[in-house]
């Protein structure tokens, strides 16, 4: 991989993307690698979490990359959306927990992939934004969609019409971002967070995700169908038997890593 880093250990995966003297910004073959990376870690069980970040201090990642962009026409802007969107789906879809660790600019692309993962915790120094009407575009990785779902219309419109940065504060005042920790503590915080989702069963936790992850997209009515279909299969692992059993037992539960 020319343009990611990653690095295992103790089940937690640390995936960076690598283009620090842009920023970090999502050209083609980038948006590639990171797509084989995930599919590479989905079927990797030693794999049970995952982080992703940007190389450097000053980005996550600044954007699809502008410069690779400068002339497509409206066949070609759709796809190029799609293929975004692909990658965002993937990590929204992913069987395990991906948190972002968001250690500078998370803007247009970079802040869609964000919102893609599961939860995102914040460095202080770290900027949000949806700037692409500043380009004279529209967002196209999922930002019309996934941002009024985590801050509501409101505060959704005013930064995809808006054009304009918040801050680390603001996206935690709204509710982007779990937690804003200073710089130093940023991965300390992510791993805290990983370490805790690997001590619980983990068929449990990957149907807990579809349960989140899918619902959202129906009505109340049938996610909660859903829901109870899920429940049930929880009823047929290893997880909750040993997970039970050792509540009965009064002892911590011993899962076995999958
Ligand atoms: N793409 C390419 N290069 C980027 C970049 C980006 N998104 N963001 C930064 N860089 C590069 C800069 O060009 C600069 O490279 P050199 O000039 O040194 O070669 C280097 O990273 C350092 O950036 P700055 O010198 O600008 O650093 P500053 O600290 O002064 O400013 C900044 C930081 C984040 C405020 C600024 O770099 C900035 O505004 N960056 C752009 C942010 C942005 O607008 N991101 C894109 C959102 S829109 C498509 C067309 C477009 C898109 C998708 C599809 N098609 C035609 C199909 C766009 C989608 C988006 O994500």
């Amino acid at each position: 991989m020319a343009n990611i880093l990653t690095e295992s250990k103790d089940r937690i995966t640390v995936v960076a993307v690598n283009r620090p003297e842009a920023l970090n910004a999502l050209n083609g073959d980038t948006v590639n690698e990171l797509k084989d990376v995930f599919r590479t870690i989905r079927d990797d069980e030693k794999s049970g979490v995952v982080i992703l970040t940007g190389s450097g201090d000053k980005a996550f990642i600044a954007g699809a990359d502008i410069k690779e962009m400068t002339s497509a026409s409206p066949t070609e802007a759709i796809a190029s959306a799609r293929r975004g969107q692909d990658l965002t789906n993937l990590i929204q879809d992913f069987p395990k927990v991906v948190i972002a660790a968001v250690n500078g600019f998370a803007l247009g692309g970079g802040c869609e992939v964000a919102m893609a993962c599961h939860m995102r915790v914040a460095s202080s120094s770290a900027m949000f934004g949806q700037p692409e009407v500043n380009l004279g575009i529209i967002p196209g990785w999922g930002g019309t969609q996934r941002l009024p779902r985590l801050v509501g219309k409101g505060r959704a419109v005013e930064m995809i019409a808006g054009g304009e940065m918040v801050s680390a504060d603001r996206a935690f005042e709204m509710g982007l971002v779990n937690y804003v920790t200073s710089p130093e503590k940023l991965m300390e915080k992510c791993h805290e967070l990983a370490q805790s989702i690997l001590k619980r069963g983990p068929d449990a936790v990957r149907l807990s995700l579809e349960a989140v992850n899918r619902g959202m997209e129906m009505t109340q009515e049938l996610g909660l169908q859903y829901e109870a279909n899920l429940f049930g299969i929880a009823f047929s692992t290893e997880d909750r038997i040993e997970g039970t059993k050792a509540f009965v037992e009064k002892r911590k539960p011993n899962f076995k890593e999958k």
